[in-house]
């Protein structure tokens, strides 16, 4: 059985997204964490970095599989279900893995890092020539990361050509665009990508996915 720690959010969607689509039979445990439940010691165990999403596989047989890292546990489903992570040719997988990567290190953190200050910034008391400087490098760099998507998907359906847990792994962050760069005007390719993955049943289910058990408040910053 595969156990998933989860919170709806960009990197907990990344996950749910997977499973949906590989048809893999799963449980969620949601995690509230603006209670504090990803600092617990039971869940430190799991997941030493405090964060979800994180994955306990307990076999049938043999030891019990935990994972943390969004990334690695879409390696992982991709290993263990063959699909939308390929096998057969290196180069392709290699491929896959480097936007995997690239939305860990930098898709991700980027928008995520942006969010955090422009949240900051509202905040009574905080110093806002400090909260400006880091909106203004973020917004910066997040764009010139949709950019870099932007040139990727241009004449692709998916950032791989074929779809795959690259997309997996950078949709859910692009899903809230209006946030980090108000709207896809100048990203065209960005655009279509987004609607066709919208459009697939297994993303639209994966939404869904424990929006009525964790409420995400609209403020949360630290
Ligand atoms: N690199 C990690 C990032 C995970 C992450 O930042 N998760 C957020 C929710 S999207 C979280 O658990 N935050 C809890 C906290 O900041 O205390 C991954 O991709 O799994």
């Amino acid at each position: 059985m595969i156990a998933l720690y989860y919170l709806p959010s960009p990197n907990g969607r990344k996950v749910s997204i997977a499973l949906e689509e590989m048809g893999l039979a799963y449980q969620i445990r949601p995690v509230n964490i603006f209670e504090n439940e990803a600092k617990t010691p039971e869940y430190l165990e799991i997941c030493p970095n405090g964060r979800i999403p994180a994955l306990v596989v307990e076999p049938e047989a043999g030891e019990v599989i935990k994972i943390f890292e969004s990334g690695a546990i879409l390696q992982y489903l991709g290993r263990i279900s063959g699909q939308f992570y390929p096998t057969a040719c290196e180069a392709k997988r290699a491929w896959v893995d480097a936007w995997v990567f690239w939305q860990m290190s930098a898709l991700g953190p980027m928008s995520g890092q942006l969010t955090w200050f422009k949240r900051a910034a509202k905040k009574p008391g905080r110093d806002q020539a400090e909260t400006s400087l880091a909106i203004h490098r973020y917004t910066k760099e997040t764009k010139r990361l949709y950019g870099v998507l932007e040139h990727q998907l241009q004449g692709r359906d998916f950032i791989c050509d074929e779809y795959s847990i690259a997309d997996m792994a950078c949709w859910p962050w692009v899903e809230q665009y209006g946030s980090y760069v108000g709207d896809l005007a100048n990203f065209p390719a960005v655009y279509a990508w987004h609607a066709r993955v919208a459009a697939r049943p297994a993303v639209r289910r994966a939404m869904k996915l424990g929006v009525d058990q964790i409420k995400v408040p609209a403020e949360f910053t630290d």
